[in-house]
């Protein structure tokens, strides 16, 4: 059987039956949308028409995708396994819905061996690919933090900040067209008042989890997922072996 067409509209198509149920959302967008935010110092290697998916995790990635991912024991030992979850999905994913495609994968842990730099800067390529908005200082008029550096937080229209971004898919030699054009990601906190609170309740309590609900979310994560993020990862393990 020939293999489907990859272009901007299937990609994504193709990538959520795979993996929509095991708890990832994928968005496309065009490499040139990413680039042209960034210094060059940053930007992708890629020509500007490169088609490229961004893949985040929502709260069923947990109990759908890596407690049973856990308990097939393939993981035993590994100080990563959240990571090693989400590539054995990924991986997986690409090879059953584009076999013989050449599929560049960067994961939001990854570094460039050089640089130290991240392999992409996941917040910015979630925005540009309309997943979901990045609220940074400059997107709060007269902000009240002086020199204070604050750092910039993505909000998902349907989960707040109860997702995680874990990857780009550079779909090396799958050009996109003009025809396509980029939409912004829904502003879900768009009062200066609200983005205040936003980037205060992450810069200066991001464990309490409350910046996640500065919109009321669809679903956060289970209390399971949240015990799990909270303990410290040498003592995930004992965790997991204690529920069993
Ligand atoms: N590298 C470790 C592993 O692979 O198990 C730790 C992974 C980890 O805790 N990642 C955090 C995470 O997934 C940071 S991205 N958090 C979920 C969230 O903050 O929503």
């Amino acid at each position: 059987m020939a293999s489907p067409t990859v272009n901007f509209e299937t990609v994504t198509r193709l990538l959520d039956d795979s993996i929509s149920n095991l708890g990832f959302e994928s968005h496309p967008l065009k490499i040139g949308w990413y680039n042209d935010v960034l210094p060059a110092s940053l930007r992708q290697p890629h020509h500007e028409d490169t088609l490229a998916v961004v893949v985040l995790s929502t709260p069923d990635m947990f109990e759908r995708a890596f407690l049973p991912f856990m308990e097939k024991g393939c993981c035993q030992g590994v100080s990563d396994p959240i990571d090693q979850c989400v590539k054995h999905t990924i991986n997986s994913a690409i090879s059953q819905s584009f076999p013989g495609k050449k599929v560049e994968v960067s994961y939001d842990y990854e570094m460039l061996p050089a640089s130290r730099k991240p392999k992409f800067l996941a917040q910015t390529a979630a925005h540009v690919a309309g997943a979901a908005y990045y609220y940074q200082e400059a997107d709060v008029t007269d902000h009240p933090w002086g020199d204070k550096k604050k750092f910039g937080v993505c909000i998902h229209p349907r989960f707040g900040g109860w997702f995680a971004i874990r990857a780009l898919l550079v779909f090396e030699g799958v050009q996109v067209g003009c025809e396509v054009l980029q939409s912004s990601p829904p502003d879900c906190v768009p009062s200066r008042e609200a983005r205040i609170q936003l980037l205060e309740d992450f810069n200066l309590r991001w464990q309490d989890w409350k910046y996640r609900d500065i919109i009321p979310p669809v679903q956060r994560y289970s209390q399971r997922q949240r015990d799990y993020f909270s303990t410290r990862p040498a003592q995930r393990p004992a965790l997991l072996q204690e529920w069993g």
